[in-house]
């Protein structure tokens, strides 16, 4: 096959929500119609012990939920799926918008019951930025769901996109009996009972037909005729170029947990959903079918498996193919560097890859070489992808280990979780001890921290909360330890050297402002 050929059965594309909606559910189910797994594991079904695949971390399995994203691929009625499962709640929203890079579009999942949520709202506008097209899933239609009619109308109010409906639901106050599709104007039929294990089979055909009239009763049948005249009607007319445009978002209804309308939206997203496209870069822009290989990588994973201690790093292919082993230029550091050990994965289970081509996702041993953002080169034109921001860290805490024989696990660890961006570290400059003080974007990475820490460096930490709520780094010419007086300040240096200073608040920051004009201050690193 050409690479053109490759290229266009490919697919890629992030789910994200609001914790809870029920993405790590649905892409389990996804998983199911591709064939990768028979029996899909129930999200926190902890009594089965049998867990959802995306949710490989030990401490995702225990509290059931995503605390990083997952990458999985698959084939389906000749397509090749790359799927990112991204966790939903902010305080892993850094981890989010980075696997949002590497996606060409995004599946926004919505709670039936809850409407549009908060941080969905916050994925949304990153995907908007992005430009990327984004297909709608209201979810769990099989309990008491808001009345469909305003739950577009949130869509269309909150989020500010277009809405079409491709399937409408059938009874949703907590009496779900179906979906009617659109296009095809046919009913399909909602069985309820256990479903979810395997592939539904249920009663399906044209809505004309009486048997349905009989099926739904008066009451529920004439409602759906009136709610489907009444979106031809009044609402938006279908048009792909809007939905490739990101101005109107395919919306379908189902439930993921008991895997109902779950393939017909798969075959419609495929069948809309873009294939990878070009992609700018500082010296111009490549095209996914151009011979040579370029990519970039989006996210670093340690001790993906426990028996292997070994560290990933996670790539995006923006051009050409693919083949193992292959060298390609680091451009950060112009260094040749030979891709070994490339895997691609069904979550734990990894898969060696012989070849892949643009829009695919691997995953390359990462010897402590790779940095989020590094774009890899394979033809004789290096350049560099836009980089990977870093988010600024609001919380701050001393971490020290308990058994003082263990600085050398605290340190390694320490340093292994801050490559792959979840924390970042920063040293107290001339004191003799070295204490080590971590920045996060969210607490609860502290508890992610203090978790991995004891599992995969087998090191109990203590981290002592400090009270400051920004970090700023300043020009280092200008600025002296002196300045800070007796302010509610703290000066730190990062792993360059740099001085950064910890504020408590937006008014510390400020005031100290103030008394100092000419220093600025940056919210983000300075790069190196
Ligand atoms: N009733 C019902 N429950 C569902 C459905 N889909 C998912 N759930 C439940 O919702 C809960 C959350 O599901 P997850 O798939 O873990 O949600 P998530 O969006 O991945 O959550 P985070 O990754 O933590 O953001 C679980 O208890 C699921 O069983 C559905 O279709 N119907
Ligand atoms: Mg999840």
């Amino acid at each position: 096959m050409t690479i053109q050929k490759e290229v266009d059965r490919r697919k890629t594309f992030a789910i994200i929500s609001h914790p809870d909606a029920g993405k790590t559910t649905l892409t389990e189910k996804l998983l199911l119609f591709g064939g990768a797994i028979r029996l899909a594991g129930t999200v926190k079904g902890r009594k089965a012990q049998k867990y959802a695949v995306s949710d490989w971390m030990e401490i995702e399995k225990q509290r059931g939920i995503s605390v990083t994203s997952s990458v999985l691929n698959f084939d389906y009625d000749g397509y090749r799926i790359n799927i990112l499962d991204t966790p939903g709640h902010q305080d892993f929203s850094e981890d989010t918008y980075r696997t949002l890079t590497a996606a060409d579009s995004a599946v926004m999942l919505i709670d039936g019951a809850k409407g549009v949520e908060k941080q969905t709202k916050k994925l949304f506008h990153v995907c908007r930025m992005r430009g990327i097209p984004i297909f709608t899933f209201v979810n769990k239609l099989d309990s008491q769901c808001r009345n469909p009619l305003e739950l577009m109308d949130e869509i269309e109010e909150t989020l500010g996109i277009r809405s079409y409906p491709m399937n409408w639901p059938i009874g949703v106050d907590g009496d779900f009996r179906g979906v009617y599709d659109r296009r095809e104007a046919k009913i399909e039929l909602f069985e309820g009972g256990r479903h979810g294990q395997s592939i539904t089979v249920s009663e399906a055909g044209d809505v004309n037909d009486e048997r349905f009239r009989q099926l739904l009763g008066e009451h529920l049948y004439n409602r759906l005729c009136e709610d489907i005249s009444l979106l031809d009607i009044a609402g938006d007319e279908f048009n792909i170029d809007k939905v490739i445009a990101g101005e109107l978002t395919p919306v379908f209804f189902g439930s993921a947990m008991t895997n109902f309308g779950v393939r017909p939206f798969l075959e419609a997203f495929l069948a809309l959903a873009p294939s990878p496209g070009g992609k700018s870069h500082s010296e111009g822009s490549v095209e996914p079918f151009d011979n040579d290989f370029s990519g970039f990588v989006f996210k670093i994973q340690a001790n993906m498996d426990p028996a292997h201690r070994d560290r990933m790093a996670f790539i995006r292919i923006c051009s050409g193919k693919f083949e193992k082993g292959m060298e390609v230029v680091q451009a950060r550091t112009k260094k040749n560097i030979r891709l070994a050990q490339s895997q691609q994965f069904m979550a734990r289970e990894r898969v060696t890859v012989e070849e892949a081509y643009a829009g695919d996702i691997i995953g390359v041993f990462d010897p402590g070489i790779f940095n989020i953002g590094d774009t890899l080169c394979g033809g004789d034109k290096v350049f560099n992808f836009e980089g990977i921001p870093m988010f600024p860290a609001e919380h701050f805490a001393e971490v020290m280990a308990k058994d003082s024989s263990k600085r050398k696990q605290l340190l390694k660890g320490i340093k292994q979780i801050s490559e792959e961006g979840a924390i970042q570290v920063f040293k107290r400059p001339d004191t003799g001890l070295e204490l080590l003080t971590v920045g996060v974007a969210g607490v609860l990475q502290f508890e992610v921290l203090e978790y991995r820490m004891k599992n995969e460096y087998n090191v109990e930490i203590e981290i002592r909360k400090l009270p400051f709520e920004m970090a700023r780094w300043t020009d280092t010419e200008k600025f002296t330890k002196d300045m800070l007086g007796y302010s509610d300040a703290m000066l730190l240096e990062d792993q360059y050297q740099r001085p950064v200073i910890l504020f408590k608040n937006q008014w510390t920051l400020n005031s100290f402002q103030e008394k100092h004009k000419n220093i600025t201050f940056f919210e983000i690193a300075p790069l190196v």
